[in-house]
């Protein structure tokens, strides 16, 4: 579908990136002024597309092979939390595996099972990385990578637990391999800023610096965590991120943007003071965990700007929303408050 709204006039393209015109797409509808817009069939992922899942969300998608594959975190009619890949020609209509991925690691310590969610995919030189929440004496950052979709490998996780909403860069960031994270509890954890932490080998993280904290009393007033991988363009890194309110009736996870700094991530340039995108819609707001938007994956076309989010809603289904990164950056100077 042809997009009816101009681009920003410039000669060259904000996104530093690959072009990928199959992208899925679809225009702003007449009369919103919204900056992130939701795909009218919302959800794209039902509950159940897989036999036994209860539910499916959160989960992480990249163009491969001419199509799309994916890695999706899939929770089962035991409530086990583990992630499964899938495969789609136009990343809308997905198969989904219906067995969970096996990592290899010939140390049985790292590949050992608790629970597996919140993958986030990227190629990364010569391979796709994946990263999850992984369950190891609590929650921590698990590291796999895969060069095919069909054999997984496991890495050794990347932090002591507890960690949560690991998300690497999809570069080497001063010579280093960098990856944003969010310390977090045991538990539901009340609280989380994001971190920012580099390797030299992609096992052995540290040089952390601190990157952006909450705001109190706003949609990210209890805690926040990084999205999707960063969509690099020519004025620093494109960060789609998670943000919670509590709520009379608990959290509430909307989700913004920010940018960061191309050569020290750390740095915050912008950073919606408002939320992108929060739960309005029935299935963002009813499911197993009421009232949760929160974007794992995004897929970006250099040429025209346009980004394609995806994000789980309510703990249940998975969604797909739009926008186009002119329009994010210039609404993040409109309405930034680092
Ligand atoms: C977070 C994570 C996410 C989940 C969210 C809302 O702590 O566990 O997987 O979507 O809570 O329940």
């Amino acid at each position: 579908m042809a997009s009816t709204r101009p681009l920003r006039p410039t000669s060259t393209a904000t996104i530093v990136g690959d072009a990928l015109p199959t992208i899925p797409w679809q225009d702003r509808p007449a009369g919103s002024h919204d900056v992130v817009w939701r795909y009218s069939a919302n959800p794209i992922i039902p509950r159940d597309a897989t036999p036994t899942s209860n539910s499916i969300f959160n989960s992480a998608v990249v163009p491969f092979k001419g199509g799309f594959a994916g890695v999706f975190r899939c929770d089962d009619r035991a409530r086990i939390m583990n992630v499964h890949r899938g495969f789609s020609p136009d990343a809308i209509h997905w198969t989904i595996e219906a067995d969970p991925i096996t990592f290899i690691n010939e140390d049985p310590e790292v590949t050992t099972f608790v629970h597996r969610y919140d993958p986030r995919v990227t190629w990364l030189e010569d391979r796709y990385y994946v990263t999850w929440c992984n369950g190891y004496h609590g929650p921590t950052i698990g590291v796999g990578y895969t060069h095919d979709f069909e054999t997984f490998y496991q890495l050794e996780n990347a932090f002591l637990p507890f960690n949560r909403n690991g998300v690497l860069f999809p570069r080497k960031i001063g010579g280093k391999y960098a990856m944003l994270n969010r310390p977090s509890d045991n538990g539901h954890t009340p609280f989380g800023d994001i971190f920012y932490s580099e390797s030299p080998d992609m096992e052995h993280w540290g040089r952390h610096r601190w990157v952006m904290g909450t705001k109190t009393w706003t949609w990210q007033g209890t805690k926040i965590g990084a999205g999707p991988i960063p969509i690099e363009t020519t004025e620093g890194w494109l960060l789609f991120y998670h943000g919670v309110l509590t709520s009379c009736n608990g959290y509430v996870y909307s989700f913004g943007a920010a940018l960061l700094d191309l050569d020290q991530p750390w740095k915050v340039i912008y950073r919606t003071r408002p939320y992108l995108l929060s739960p309005q819609t029935l299935y963002e707001c009813v499911g197993d965990v009421p009232n949760v938007a929160f974007p794992c994956a995004a897929l970006a076309d250099a040429p025209t700007g346009r980004i394609a989010i995806y994000y789980g809603c309510a703990d249940t289904v998975t969604g797909l929303a739009f926008c186009q990164v002119d329009e994010v950056i210039d609404f993040m100077k409109a309405n930034s408050e680092v």
